[in-house]
């Protein structure tokens, strides 16, 4: 089916609701709000739909989740026809993957593609949200549901000179649709995290050299991607509802083994060998394998160890291997699964620069200049990350109750109530928002479990002959402490992470994710529904 996609209507309209983002949660809410016969129109600022798949299409750039396993879960005839290639798909064919999704259930219709949202501005008095978009419309809707991606806000990074370099500059989450020819090119990398990752070993395999720019060197595991074999597939797809189970009853929403509770309740040697069967199985798995990775230094220094070894195997400059093992525990910051990642380093044309303790002094129009001297190259990648998880919604001027500003709300930090809903904002929802599993989690059970409790208060509200719903204050509040007490607990409070906000300048330090797990946590939001929506003023 082609995009016959929605043509921009400047005229005011009014709609049942409005959702910002045309990404997987975006086309999964308007599926489910169309179903109960709203009238729904969704933004979208690219030019089709698949948000991170969308977006993120730098060399290398696939998902590090098993993609049997990291798709939609709501439709029984979509996961049983659709087959995935790869164990780990490229891009292309989540891209692909989410454009059959909008075609098999006809969402072109109601999706506005090239269409950024500026602002959204609650009127009390009428009930409804106004949205104003970059190409002047202005819609209103009883309900705005913000789908809006916890890794969407790109960060550019506040480096003196940027905009003079002379060569070209791309930023990993906004990649051009065609590909760079990077033959012949000295490039350099600036960033290390899981899109760095990914992105150095192909680049390093087309380019003429490349130099790799790290402040904090990351626990990076091997993919070992690979074709699915068919009988493989034709297993899980007979399993899928007791598998898609299990991997819910897991902290992570994701179908992990768990070896025992805890990393020092077995021998060293019992301990190596687990952690050598999930470097041969590869990929997320490793950090299933004990429980007490987040509350036992003693227990997460045994998975740290095993991989700084690992890497010290690998890379042959015994010098380099030093300075790509990482410092902080394990799990801190957010896990890489790469291919040929370490081995790249061995590479004739590959120099890593350790920044940690000098930065970046500047770029200048030639090329990268730490500590006085400028490495001269072509091209500039930025694998700088997200402003994440509150950044796109700071992004939207989006205004409340008596016009208060969201980004004055969350000066000091997201308050939300679940991730779900916002004191002050009323008939606002966001998909995996602050507060939520989200990023600790498969993000797209998260998202279908977020998406379904929106569509089903909306049912009831609907039944009910309700029209407006607000988080109480009070209720945000516990749940705000509560996620910030768990969240401090953890031993992901050791370190510089976006989970905290750390990546980014000024940014407050508050842990974004609601770190209890997935199980605690959807436990909580059903327990808050069967109790007629307990901690939200209905009315
Ligand atoms: O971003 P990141 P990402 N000067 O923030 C460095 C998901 N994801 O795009 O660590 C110099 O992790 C920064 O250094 P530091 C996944 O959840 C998934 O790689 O802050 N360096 C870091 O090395 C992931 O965690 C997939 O000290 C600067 C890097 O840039 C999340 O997205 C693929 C700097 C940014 O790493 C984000 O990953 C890709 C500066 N001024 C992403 N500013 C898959 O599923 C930042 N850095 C495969």
């Amino acid at each position: 089916m082609s995009m016959a996609a929605v043509e921009p209507d400047h005229a005011s309209a009014r709609l049942d609701a409005i959702i910002v983002g045309a990404g997987i949660a975006g086309m999964y809410q308007l599926y489910r709000l169309r179903q109960l016969g709203l009238s729904v129109r969704v933004f979208e600022t690219g030019t089709s739909v698949g948000g991170t798949w969308y977006w993120n299409r730098y060399p290398g750039a696939r998902v590090d989740t098993e993609t049997m396993f990291y798709s939609y879960q709501f439709s029984e005839a979509l996961q049983q026809e659709w087959d995935w290639p790869e164990r780990y798909p490229a891009q292309a064919d989540l891209a692909a993957y989410a454009r059959h999704v909008a075609d098999r259930f006809e969402l072109w219709p109601d999706i506005q593609f090239e269409t950024r949202v500026d602002a959204a501005r609650w009127d009390d008095a009428a009930g409804l949200w106004t949205v104003e978009t970059d190409d002047g419309t202005q819609v209103t809707a009883r309900f705005c549901i913000m789908a809006t991606g916890c890794l969407s806000a790109v960060n550019y990074p506040e480096i003196d000179g940027l905009e003079d370099f002379a060569g070209e500059t791309y930023h990993t989450a906004h990649w051009p649709a065609d590909s760079v020819d990077f033959a012949g090119k000295r490039v350099a990398v600036i960033g290390t995290g899981s899109s760095g990752v990914q992105s150095i070993p192909v680049i390093a395999e087309a380019a003429a050299h490349v130099t790799v720019y790290q402040r904090t060197a990351n626990y990076v595991m091997p993919a070992h991607n690979r074709p699915m074999a068919a009988d493989e597939v034709a297993e899980i797809k007979v399993n899928y509802p007791a598998l898609r189970a299990k991997a819910k009853q897991s902290f992570s929403g994701n179908y992990f083994p768990v070896a025992g509770p805890s990393a020092l309740a077995v021998s060293e040697e019992e301990r190596n060998r687990e952690y050598e069967k999930r470097w041969a199985m590869g990929g997320l798995a490793i950090m299933a394998t004990y429980a007490d990775f987040q509350t036992s230094e003693a227990a997460n220094e045994t998975a740290s160890d095993f991989i700084r070894n690992k890497i010290r195997t690998i890379v042959k400059d015994p010098d380099v291997a030093e300075l790509l093992a990482p410092k902080q525990l394990f799990l801190c910051k957010r896990l890489c699964v790469g291919t040929n990642y370490y081995e790249t380093y061995n590479r004739d044309n590959v120099t890593l620069v350790d920044i940690s303790e000098t930065g970046i002094d500047r770029i200048t129009p030639e090329g990268v200049c730490v500590a006085g001297h400028t490495e001269p190259v072509d091209v500039l990648v930025l694998a700088t990350g997200f402003d994440a998880v509150t950044g796109a919604l700071k992004r939207i001027d989006i205004r409340g109750v008596d016009g208060l500003a969201l980004r004055e709300k969350w000066a000091d930090g997201p308050r939300t109530y679940l991730g779900l809903g916002i004191a002050g904002f009323p008939n606002l929802f966001t998909i995996t928002g602050p507060g939520s599993p989200s990023v600790l989690t498969n993000m797209i059970p998260s998202i279908e479990q977020h998406v379904e409790w929106i569509a089903d208060c909306v049912r009831h509200m609907r039944d009910a002959g309700l029209d407006r719903i607000e988080a109480e204050r009070d209720a945000e509040t516990d749940w705000v402490t509560h996620v910030n007490d768990i969240g401090d607990e953890t031993l992901r409070a050791t370190c510089q992470s976006w989970y905290f906000g750390s990546n980014i300048p000024g940014k407050p330090r508050v842990i974004l994710p609601y770190a209890g797990g997935f199980p605690a946590y959807t436990e909580k939001c059903d327990e808050v529904a069967a109790a007629g929506y307990r901690g939200f003023a209905l009315r």
